[in-house]
């Protein structure tokens, strides 16, 4: 009989994630592990910089289609507003505030990760914009969309900002539409931001600040390893790398090694060696066209029927039917 090799066993899905993602090759870990508390901080930091110019887009867009965005939105019942990674709310107070002047009928459902996040978005909203429901939601978007088939009793419209979409491989995006499509009756509306393909060099400017900002959020995810699995990454040998391929609009970030090295995760009882130059994949950062999102809704069971984009079509907010 063969002695088969039993698979370590792992804490958590963390432990698992990087065990598994450095020991295939090529290596890669995933862009949702950048987000603890440092990563919240930095991304914070990122969304201010000159060169990314996504959050700045999308406000102006906001702002400026307020009006016709709340049109699309209201209904004579009223309807429920979810927001998927609410964050801090900067973006969605323009349409918070509009909808309240305009006395919508409305409940805002902001879902999060974070329950800090959750506390923090209610607290500033019972402050600037006092009069809105307020009911927020802990946990991770797919456990949350499992119970968004519950919000049946009026028209719900789904929000999804900051094209974090971008975010996910091209399988996962569909596998996370279809759920948001199937969850939906056929008055409800899913609202989602997404950048666009624009001068590549723009793009990369994005991805790798001057200052260095978005080089120490993508090595931060090596701190967070050495912090959490016992780990001994030189975050100083290995440097930070965006590429943008305007051809499929995939901009994606690696962490390269200077050198030959190999790095302790004593959690993992793991040695992972690194020839020189062999990089480490951490982030899909997808930018659009019509095109590529005509295909991803028709895949998903969406049909779009809005969309609103700054003045230089950088950024683009379509709004969506099931179809
Ligand atoms: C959250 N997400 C949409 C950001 C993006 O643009 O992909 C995360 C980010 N990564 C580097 N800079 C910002």
């Amino acid at each position: 009989m063969m002695n088969k090799i039993k698979p370590p066993e792992f804490d958590t899905q963390f432990a698992a994630d990087i065990f598994h993602g450095l020991t295939t090759y090529p290596k890669s870990l995933s862009s949702k592990y950048f987000y603890d508390k440092r990563g919240d901080e930095l991304f914070q930091q990122i969304m201010h910089l000159p060169e990314y110019y996504l959050t700045g887009k999308e406000f102006s867009i906001l702002q400026e289609y307020k009006e016709q965005i709340g049109l699309a939105f209201t209904s004579d019942k009223g309807f429920d507003l979810i927001e998927l990674g609410a964050g801090d709310g900067k973006k969605t107070k323009i349409l918070l505030r509009h909808f309240l002047e305009e006395k919508f009928s409305f409940r805002y459902l902001p879902v999060d990760i974070s329950d800090n996040v959750l506390l923090q978005l209610s607290a500033s909203l019972k402050e600037e914009l006092p009069g809105i429901a307020v009911e927020p939601q802990q946990g991770m978007y797919r456990e949350v969309l499992d119970r968004l088939t519950d919000y049946k009793e009026r028209k719900k419209v789904i929000l999804f900002l900051g094209s974090n979409i971008g975010n996910l491989s091209q399988e996962e995006a569909v596998s996370f539409l279809k759920k948001i499509s199937s969850s939906m009756s056929s008055e409800d509306l899913f609202f989602m931001g997404a950048d666009q393909k624009k001068n590549p060099q723009k793009v990369l400017d994005a991805y790798n600040d001057k200052t260095g900002v978005t080089a120490a959020f993508n090595k931060n995810l090596l701190t967070r390893i050495n912090r959490e699995l016992d780990a001994n990454f030189d975050l100083d040998a290995f440097l930070h790398w965006p590429v943008y391929d305007p051809e499929t609009g995939m901009a994606k970030s690696f962490l390269v090694s200077k050198k030959a090295q190999t790095v302790q995760i004593n959690s993992l009882n793991l040695e992972v060696e690194f020839a020189a130059w062999e990089s480490i994949h951490t982030e899909i950062s997808q930018k659009y066209d019509d095109t590529s999102i005509a295909w991803l809704a028709e895949e998903s069971g969406l049909k779009m029927i809005r969309s609103f984009s700054d003045s230089e079509n950088n950024f683009k907010n379509y709004i969506f039917q099931k179809s």
